[in-house]
């Protein structure tokens, strides 16, 4: 029977979840990344396999990378974005000489992931990460200050966000900014608020539609190269799946996608079905995008969120979210089958329990909570695989 890949990520020899952690979670592959290489620079095979090796040497394999970050030219097609994309083609090269075949990336402007509040606390007294409506509204309407955002709120939104602004300490706004244009681990970028508005207005004049374009002019560069190699690309949805701050998203839901593979329909053209981000959505369905993209799948995220009337959300324990993570991983395991091929999972985002509250971690990647839902998943998949022999 084919079973995940059970896999885990690890932010290299600076994150405070050693490697000899991660093995004993029980997972065999690494997903991981060269953050130390400036976003728009070749990783060379040296950088990459010297990576490769210090994984290799506590027993795991690198397999999956997250992210190769897709430099800010390229989303605005100006400056050197050609430059890029050849620099970005050959990455893509040096990582197959690496045998690492699975890369993946977002085409989300400026910010990637967002959330207003990383300490969100549960009734068990673990930590959570949230996105706090009337929170994100105050920072973008009376802390950046941002022309326009008006617009894009109606007034009882608006009168929300002053309330919240209004009940806010000095020290809750820093935090809030901080989480907003800081950069949560994995974004390659981090702001303060004037050069976060100035990069918003680098898509002044790009909507969806041409951010779209783009994205699919990067995509024509890059598939055929990674045809040749034998690699695939796996685009991270929008988190949250919506615009925000003014700028467009354009991989937010299955009809995203679905354009996404009519215009480049390349095999190297994935994705990376993350439930937690596209779970936001009540009108995203995770497990029928498994069963309608599932050829395309060969990494997922695991995580649920639970959402609220009032636009907030938060993540959960696994089991207790909005995204039915049995049927998730049901439709992975058929896919599988009729595949014949192993898909990489991953536990995403866990909350900050036992040990590590009070311990510096990487927000949503510290170590319990990681391991909690992957145990929860390990089990969920076993009984499952069971049930499917049977048949
Ligand atoms: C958040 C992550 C994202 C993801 C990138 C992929 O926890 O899932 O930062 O790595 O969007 O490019």
């Amino acid at each position: 029977m084919y079973m995940m890949k059970q896999s885990w990520r690890w932010y290299g020899p600076g994150d405070p979840v050693k490697l000899e952690n991660i093995r004993q979670a029980g997972v065999t592959d690494i997903v991981t990344a060269l953050h130390h290489i400036p976003n728009g620079e070749v990783w060379t095979v040296d950088e990459i396999q010297k990576r490769k090796d210090e994984c290799a040497s506590k027993g795991l394999v690198w397999s999956v990378v997250e992210s190769v970050p897709v430099h800010e030219h390229i989303k605005t097609r100006e400056g050197n974005y050609l430059h890029y994309i050849e620099n970005y083609k050959q990455s893509v090269r040096n990582l197959a000489a690496c045998d690492i075949h699975v890369i993946t990336y977002n085409f989300m402007p400026v910010l990637d992931w967002t959330r207003t509040d990383l300490s969100y606390e549960m009734p068990d007294g673990s930590l959570a990460l949230r996105f706090e409506k009337a929170a994100f509204m105050a920072f973008d309407l009376y802390i950046l200050k941002r022309p326009g955002a008006g617009d894009d709120y109606t007034s009882e939104e608006i009168a929300r966000a002053k309330a919240r602004h209004q009940a806010m300490s000095p020290s809750e706004i820093q935090v809030l900014t901080r989480n907003m244009i800081a950069g949560l681990p994995g974004s390659e970028e981090s702001f303060t608020l004037e050069q976060f508005q100035k990069e918003l207005d680098r898509y002044k004049d790009i909507d969806a539609e041409q951010l779209r374009d783009n994205l699919i002019f990067f995509l024509q560069q890059v598939c055929p190269v990674c045809e040749e190699v034998g690699s695939r690309m796996v685009i991270h949805p929008d988190d949250p799946p919506y615009p925000i701050l003014g700028l467009p998203r354009i991989m937010s839901t299955a009809e995203d996608f679905r354009r996404l593979v009519a215009a480049v329909p390349s095999p190297a053209n994935g994705l990376n079905l993350c439930t937690g981000s596209f779970g936001v959505r009540a009108d995203n369905d995770c497990p029928a995008m498994m069963r309608e993209f599932g050829d395309r799948i060969d990494f997922v995220h695991l995580r649920s969120t639970k959402r609220d009337a009032d636009g907030n959300f938060y993540e959960a324990n696994l089991l207790e979210g909005d995204v039915s993570v049995c049927d998730m991983m049901k439709a992975m395991l058929e896919v599988e089958q009729r595949r014949r091929f192993n898909i990489y999972l991953r536990p995403d985002h866990g909350h900050q329990m036992c040990d590590d509250l009070g311990r510096k971690s990487n927000p949503g990647y510290s170590c319990y909570g990681r391991l909690r839902s992957l145990a929860e998943l390990r089990g969920i998949e076993y009984a499952l695989s069971k049930i499917l022999c049977q048949k």
